[in-house]
């Protein structure tokens, strides 16, 4: 059985948790109290941070590379697309995701221009979403499953409107019609 060192607030653990779920994985999950640490943690992952995952003692942290994990080892349904040129697309998503989320923990600080410094980067993702449905292309995938989480947070916690960006918010409909996407809505609901 798998163990997931999570934290429900934790965007990085709601990748995580949404790969999990739509590759039918079952797991056990393990709440890690983030103002209050327990020491163990570090052994697991020597930042202290989560998500980390653990299979049989073995135990893997970085969200990134957890995905990526998930992808091979469970390769069904398939959440990187057939084509190299499409994968490697979706890989530099999530390799560049702090254009998109530096902004967002700016506004969450409530630092002066990061307003229109997250505006511009919804801005960015919905003219990108206008060209193809999903961010690594004609499928759902990892890239998607990366992100949803800030834009759920973004939404819910920091009262963000989507209304301006039209192909943002379909993809968003698209995402939450997903039950792994629909249940990380009733984590971030509930936070
Ligand atoms: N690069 C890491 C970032 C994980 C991360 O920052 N997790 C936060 C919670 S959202 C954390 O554990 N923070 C505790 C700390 O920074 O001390 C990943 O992608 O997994």
């Amino acid at each position: 059985m798998l163990t997931l060192y999570d934290a429900a607030r934790c965007p990085y653990c709601a990748r995580v948790r949404i790969v999990l779920a739509e590759k039918g994985v079952e797991y056990e999950a393990i709440e890690i109290d983030l103002s209050d640490r327990p020491a163990w943690i570090y052994e697991k992952n020597s930042t202290g941070r989560v998500p980390v995952i653990e299979e049989d003692g073995w135990v893997l942290p970085e969200s990134a590379v957890i995905m990526e994990y998930l992808e091979e080892r469970y390769p069904e349904p398939a959440l990187l697309a057939a084509d190299p040129a499409d994968r490697a697309l979706a890989r530099l998503w999530i390799f560049r995701h702090d254009t998109f989320t530096n902004p967002y923990y700016a506004l969450r600080r409530g630092e002066d221009d990061a307003a229109p410094r997250f505006a511009g980067q919804l801005a960015r993702l919905d003219t990108v979403l206008t060209a193809r449905p999903w961010l690594g292309g004609a499928e759902y995938g990892l890239a998607d499953a990366a992100y949803v989480p800030w834009v759920l947070r973004a939404r819910h916690l920091l009262g963000v409107e989507l209304d301006a960006y039209p192909a943002l918010s379909r993809w968003l409909e698209l995402q939450l019609a997903r039950p792994p996407v629909a249940a990380e809505a009733e984590v971030v609901a509930a936070l």
